[in-house]
């Protein structure tokens, strides 16, 4: 049984309690971190030394980050869907996964602390809106990508649309301006039909 270590609405521990969803893999999950806190727990830290979720624990074999564990739990369990043989193929898909968690996730961290964290008469509204600017800039190269395939893992869904929705589903709940990005809209709108996506993904924010 695998066990993953994360409160359910982290968007990184989303991404990794949907591939498991998707690929009917069980598990079980235990909160931690967010207001459960015992992220510095010595227990803890033995097993992710930089106190942050997911993690997933698999008998004696830990690992964190959560693409690294999309990548794991998809070549697995996955192979005949989520994880592709062919070697471009799956660059192909990886390329956003990293493009995800090195661009997208910082700016949209900062907007969910200076935004959705921080009560109204506390924000500044330079942060917020440099967040916001960073994000757009990002979702645009997303939006036009989206203008030629599917999905952004290609003509099927995969592995880099679970890293990109939980973070476009933060960033389509909150009330703020938003461009109009009709193929990322589209995108989203063919995600919010699966099951495992509804369960996981779109739950209550904070
Ligand atoms: N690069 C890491 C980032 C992990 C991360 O920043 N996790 C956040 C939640 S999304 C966290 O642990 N925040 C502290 C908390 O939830 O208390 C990954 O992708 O796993």
């Amino acid at each position: 049984m695998l066990t993953i270590w994360g409160r359910k609405n982290s968007s990184n521990v989303k991404k990794v309690l949907w591939c498991l969803e998707e690929l009917s893999v069980p598990y079980q999950q235990i909160d931690i971190g967010g207001k459960f806190g015992k992220l510095n727990d010595p227990e803890y830290l033995r097993m992710n030394p930089n106190a942050v979720i997911p993690c997933l624990q698999e008998d004696d074999f830990i690992l964190w980050e959560s693409n690294a564990i999309i990548r794991y739990i998809a070549a697995k369990f996955g192979k005949d869907s989520l994880y592709p043989s062919d070697l471009q193929e799956r660059a192909s898909i990886e390329k956003w996964m990293d493009w995800v968690g090195c661009n997208l996730f910082p700016p949209i961290k900062q907007f969910m602390i200076s935004f959705v964290r921080t009560p109204e008469e506390q924000r500044d509204p330079k942060i917020i809106a440099q967040s916001l600017a960073e994000i757009e800039k990002l979702l645009k190269i997303v939006d036009n990508t989206l203008s030629n395939q599917q999905y952004l893992s290609g003509d099927k869904f995969g592995m880099a649309d679970i890293a990109l929705a939980p973070l476009a589903y933060l960033w389509l709940s909150v009330e703020v301006e938003r461009p109009s990005l009709p193929n990322l809209e589209r995108w989203y709108q063919l995600l919010t039909q699966r099951p495992a996506f509804k369960k996981i993904v779109m739950i209550e924010i904070n």
